[in-house]
């Protein structure tokens, strides 16, 4: 470990206990060590190399109600230059959808798609899991 520094963070006390009680789950003895991890997984994620071949699932909830959501997301998915495998959608309520987009392409390429589309209004919540090929794993 490098030089250790002491940082302080304001948080609602909701969300402390809320994770508290995540990391008390988890195993972790003290918050510091969760912190980290957590700090460590989100620098992983941003600095993973952006020309690495990748595959991806992005998944999301939106109201298909929301005027042009629709089309923007079709939109969208035409622009990406067969980076789009598949798509699939489940009608879950009058209002609600559930879309899986499956993805393979560099990194970069995928998560600015991934954040482009999980950027529009009427998404209510979504998760972009970017995995390997498989060709770089023995
Ligand atoms: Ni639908």
């Amino acid at each position: 470990m490098g030089d250790l520094v002491r940082t302080g963070v304001s948080l609602e006390r909701e969300l402390l206990e809320g994770f508290d009680k995540v990391i008390g789950r988890k195993g972790y003895r003290n918050r510091s060590e969760a912190i980290r991890d957590l700090i460590r997984e989100r620098l992983v994620d941003e600095q993973a190399d952006e020309n690495r071949m990748v595959v991806a699932t992005l998944t999301m909830v939106y109201d298909h109600h929301r005027p042009q959501l629709s089309e923007k997301l079709i939109d969208a998915q035409h622009r990406a230059g067969g980076r789009v495998l598949a798509a699939t959608h489940v009608h879950l309520d009058h209002h609600n959808c559930l879309e899986v987009i499956i993805m393979k392409g560099r990194s970069g390429e995928v998560r600015r798609l991934g954040d482009q589309i999980l950027s529009f209004r009427g998404v209510k919540h979504g998760r972009l899991v970017i995995t390997t090929t498989g060709r770089d794993l023995k």
